[in-house]
């Protein structure tokens, strides 16, 4: 077909089908435009988002700001590659830091790149600081983690479906139940070999799991006492998602992260993804104090466009508008009454058993086995219904909007979630 001919739906999944990788399993919806809260597929229907693209479009689709930044910047220059010095990454390694409070920045692209670069520090950290015997570093990590999907990443990961014949594993990975401070003690406590513990302030794949409110400050002082590595995973919960600039926050609004809150549980490392792009483009980072991110000298680690000058514009572009549009308060606000009217309805219903979450990181879990495919069949009908969303694990939805959303919106929101769900109840 003709370049130049408008793709149908069913055109656009038969090429995806016959040149694609079938690396995912999509709902059958093909989008094409995005504004917003909302986004349209090519037959011109119009949908509210609820995936974001997994909280990347925190700061809604094509937002002016971001996109003009970027436009700005592509047509000034794309990429010298870290062989020369450019006018914007510096700027911007400043920028940053100072967002989030650390001494220094190593920027990369991708969620995944992101958690590799801070394993590898940690490592070097552990043999170079800490004295650990080279080769015998080991970090800890918990059940049902999901940091990525390279050999290493998945080497740690239980889930059977992102491991299994990508082997040999790598190793030097203590897992560990998530949530579980005494289990945590106990690895602490079982070798000196120890260099980090890397976790998800809420475990966003395995269902929106936010552990108990205490958690991460145990976890923090436990891992100070035992001289390890406190690494937060904060791709997925980072940048206003839950309420606050950060998951580790806790509970505090204010306008910058790291103002050393009461409730301000500090990483040693900090990893973020993203909506550090607001999903225009690939933008990561890993966040440490000099005393941790020094160890890394020239030539061992980096990647051609990690810290690139259209990253460098766009992810300052798009820390500005968290502040400036008060995205962390709107999370905050608006994910409490999402929590109260679908709670509301969860109290009588027989199809969905729970909702829970945190800002606007959401999950609903429904009353069928994780291998029905009741919560598939809720979201095909919600995406009838002009809403997108998708199951996480088997039976559990996950509802994520992108943070500009308001209130008006939210509601017209809870309806089509609540009627939909009314259609299957038992
Ligand atoms: C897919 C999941 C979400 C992440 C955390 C690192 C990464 C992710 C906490 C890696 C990425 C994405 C990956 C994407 C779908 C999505 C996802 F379903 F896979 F698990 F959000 F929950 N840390 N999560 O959530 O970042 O390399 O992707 O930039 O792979 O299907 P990435």
């Amino acid at each position: 077909m003709s370049v130049l001919e408008k793709l149908t739906s069913a055109d656009a999944i038969a090429l995806e089908d016959k040149y694609g990788a079938h690396n995912y399993h999509p709902l059958p919806v093909v989008l094409s435009r995005g504004e917003g809260v909302y986004v349209w597929d090519v037959e011109g229907k119009k949908y509210y988002d609820f995936l974001s693209a997994y909280s990347a479009v925190n700061q809604g689709h094509c937002h002016p700001k971001i996109v003009g930044a970027m436009i700005n910047q592509a047509q000034t220059l794309t990429l010298t590659s870290r062989a020369f010095y450019n006018d914007k990454l510096g700027v911007y390694e400043e920028f940053i830091t100072n967002y989030f409070g650390f001494d220094k920045v190593l920027p990369m692209n991708t969620g995944a790149e992101a958690v590799e670069t801070a394993l590898k520090i940690s490592r070097k950290w552990a043999y170079e600081k800490k004295g650990i015997q080279e080769n015998q570093a080991q970090i800890i990590v918990c059940e049902g983690n999901f940091h990525g999907r390279t050999t290493t990443i998945i080497s740690f990961s239980n889930d059977e479906n992102a491991r299994k014949n990508f082997g040999p594993y790598t190793e030097g990975f203590i897992r560990i139940p998530y949530n579980d401070i005494d289990a945590l003690e106990k690895a602490l406590q079982s070798s000196n070999n120890i260099a980090g513990f890397l976790v998800e302030p809420i475990q966003g794949e395995a269902g929106v799991y936010t552990p108990a409110e205490d958690y991460l400050a145990k976890a923090k002082a436990l891992c100070k006492a035992n001289n390890v590595l406190f690494i937060a995973d904060e791709v997925q919960t980072g940048i206003a998602r839950t309420g606050s600039i950060l998951a580790v926050c806790g509970n505090c609004t204010c306008e910058k992260a790291c103002e050393k809150q009461a409730t301000y549980v500090a990483p040693d490392i900090l990893i973020l993804g993203k909506a550090l792009s607001g999903g225009a483009y690939p933008v990561s980072a890993v966040l440490a104090n000099d005393e941790i991110m020094n160890v890394i000298k020239p030539g061992q680690h980096g990647s051609t466009f990690g810290g690139n000058p259209v990253a460098a514009a766009v992810a300052i572009a798009a820390l500005e508008v968290i502040n400036e549009e008060n995205l962390s308060q709107n999370a905050r606000r608006l994910g409490a009454i999402f929590r109260e009217k679908i709670g509301e309805f969860v109290a009588n219903s027989n199809i969905a058993t729970l909702v829970r979450g945190k800002g606007l990181l959401n999950a609903i879990v429904i009353n069928d086995t994780e291998e029905s495919d009741t919560a598939w069949n809720i979201c095909m009908k919600l995406a009838e219904n002009g809403l997108l969303a998708k199951p996480t694990h088997g039976n559990i939805i996950r509802f994520a909007p992108p943070l500009v959303m308001n209130e008006e919106q939210l509601l017209n929101c809870i309806s089509i979630i609540i009627n939909t769900l009314k259609e299957f109840e038992k």
